[in-house]
């Protein structure tokens, strides 16, 4: 018993240590005291507004592509699973315990030998993320299992060693590109089978010379991805938390500063490197060291307060977890178009892009229930998707139907839940200089009626507009109610107080 109560007691500690130390996701952050001399802190300015962030602060939506050799297997071997046996589907080389095959690790490190996608066309992907509505790809180019799908010169374990052997990388960017998607590369710093690579700090000058080797690596890779795909807008670097690399800050930070110089415009999200505190997506004043916040992964921000006016974006599974291709969705909860749809309007209400994840199979193609969900939502962005491109934060008191979003004079409503009575209630504080002054259904272009409301609670700091619903309006999903604001003298009448 006290042996138990010892060992829960020690795992709700550590949660809460581990929630508080990478917890910067978890709520608002609280700001240093006293400010320390940092030498390796933000590169780019904390709030940029050149062109290539303007556009990526209009994206809206994304598309997520894990696509690589974790694909074959999809989270199963020879018919046994690997869940409860590997973190996610795209981490099934670490697969262990008593599930695990015999001698996986090898298994999986010659899978490479196989790997000929039939089906994979680049195009077609294009073509399906350019209908769902995407706006950029994050695609990745190197997982943790050191696979690189660009024929690299840097090293053996990359894609013209399979029997596929083109590049894929190049025909990703160039499809993508065709269709007017921005790509960016995603990244592993990571390596599970490089020799060169280790996950602790470098400390014997055998060790040394060895990670810095593969230091030199990482940075002929990324100079090599850049040279290849110039179109390229940024990356999106990932397994960046091992001490080896957290102590590299001084190398991290001059690559940081080279790849800017060499690809103007470059956007960098906040996983890549640390301060010499070893701090990590912020430095040890709390500024952020990146273009954006790169942690809302499958977790967003509860209120606007929390992003301090930051760029972000939400990347999303569309399992629970599992971000590379699993064969077997069944007993797990998958999110719907609507689950989706609520996610990605959340975002948008709180100026975030939303990125959804794929994981095509090892022949090139989604999983079915991704191409329905994209298909879905693509329905829905062709008739609504204004209410999300180029489409932020309103400063809007969040109303119990929807998310609000604002572009200029037009705010939208995206209404998830109808009310009973058809009539959707917009509260506007009384001293707003804006107020909604019409009102259209974006579903079927049908102006609605708008009616101030003043309902005159005593005390009541806001006023309100109701816009009214037609009852035969019909919907299996959420819509969007597009108003025009404009100023207008408010009336509110002002009856007498009682006298208490
Ligand atoms: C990483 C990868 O390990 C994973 O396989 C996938 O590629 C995903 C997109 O990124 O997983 C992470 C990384 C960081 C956090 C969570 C999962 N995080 O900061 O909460």
């Amino acid at each position: 018993m006290t042996i138990f109560l010892k060992k829960s007691f020690l795992a709700i500690t550590l949660m809460i240590l581990a929630s508080s130390v990478n917890g910067q996701w978890t709520g608002p952050k609280t700001k240093p005291t006293a400010l320390k001399e940092i030498k390796y802190g933000p590169i780019s300015p904390a709030h940029r507004t050149d062109v290539d962030m303007v556009t990526f602060r209009n994206y809206g939506l994304g598309q997520f592509i894990h696509w690589g050799l974790y694909a074959i297997p999809g989270n199963e071997w020879e018919g046994v699973s690997a869940r409860g046996g590997a973190a996610a589907s795209e981490w099934i080389r670490s697969w262990g315990g008593t599930t695990a095959p015999k001698d996986w690790v090898k298994t999986y490190d010659n899978l490479y030998k196989e790997f000929n996608p039939k089906d994979f066309d680049a195009k077609r992907w294009a073509k399906q993320a350019k209908n769902m509505g995407a706006k950029y790809v994050i695609f990745t180019t190197k997982h943790h299992d050191g696979f690189a799908m660009w024929p690299t010169q840097y090293s053996n374990y990359n894609i013209s060693k399979t029997p596929y052997k083109k590049d894929i990388v190049k025909e990703v960017v160039d499809a993508y590109t065709a269709e007017g998607i921005d790509v960016y590369l995603y990244f592993s710093i990571l390596e599970w089978n490089n020799p060169d690579y280790m996950g602790k700090e470098p400390k014997t000058p055998k060790e040394k010379k060895k990670f810095n080797r593969f230091l030199q690596y990482t940075r002929n890779q990324l100079l090599e991805l850049m040279q290849n795909y110039p179109q390229m807008k940024g990356f999106w670097f990932d397994g960046t938390w091992d001490q080896s690399w957290i102590k590299s800050y001084e190398f991290t930070y001059n690559l940081e500063k080279e790849l800017r110089e060499k690809h103007p415009g470059i956007i960098i999200g906040s996983r890549f490197r640390n301060d010499e505190y070893g701090k990590r997506h912020f430095d040890a004043n709390g500024r952020m060291l990146g273009d954006y916040e790169q942690g809302w992964e499958r977790k967003l921000p509860a209120d606007i307060s929390w992003l301090e006016g930051r760029d972000w974006d939400c990347v999303m599974t569309i399992p629970p977890n599992g971000w590379g291709y699993m064969k077997d969705w069944s007993g797990l909860y998958t999110k719907t178009t609507d689950d989706i749809l609520d996610m990605l309007l959340y975002s948008a209400s709180l100026s975030g892009n939303f990125v959804l994840n794929f994981g095509p199979d090892g022949q090139g193609n989604m999983h079915p229930e991704e191409d329905k969900i994209a298909k879905e939502l693509g329905e829905w962005m062709k008739v609504n998707g204004e209410a999300v491109y180029g489409a932020h934060h309103a400063g809007m008191t969040n109303s119990k139907l929807g998310y609000f979003t604002k572009k200029e004079d037009n705010l939208y409503l995206t209404v998830f839940n109808r009310p009973i009575n058809n009539s959707v209630r917009v509260s506007v504080p009384k001293i707003a200089s804006e107020v909604p002054l019409t009102a259209t259904l974006l579903a079927n272009g049908q102006s609605l009626a708008v009616k101030h409301a003043d309902i005159g609670l005593d005390l009541d700091k806001n006023t309100y507009y109701d816009v009214l619903i037609p009852n035969i309006f019909q919907t299996d999903r959420a819509f969007v109610i597009k108003m025009k604001v404009g100023s207008q003298v408010v009336k509110v009448e002002k009856l007498m107080d009682a006298k208490m």
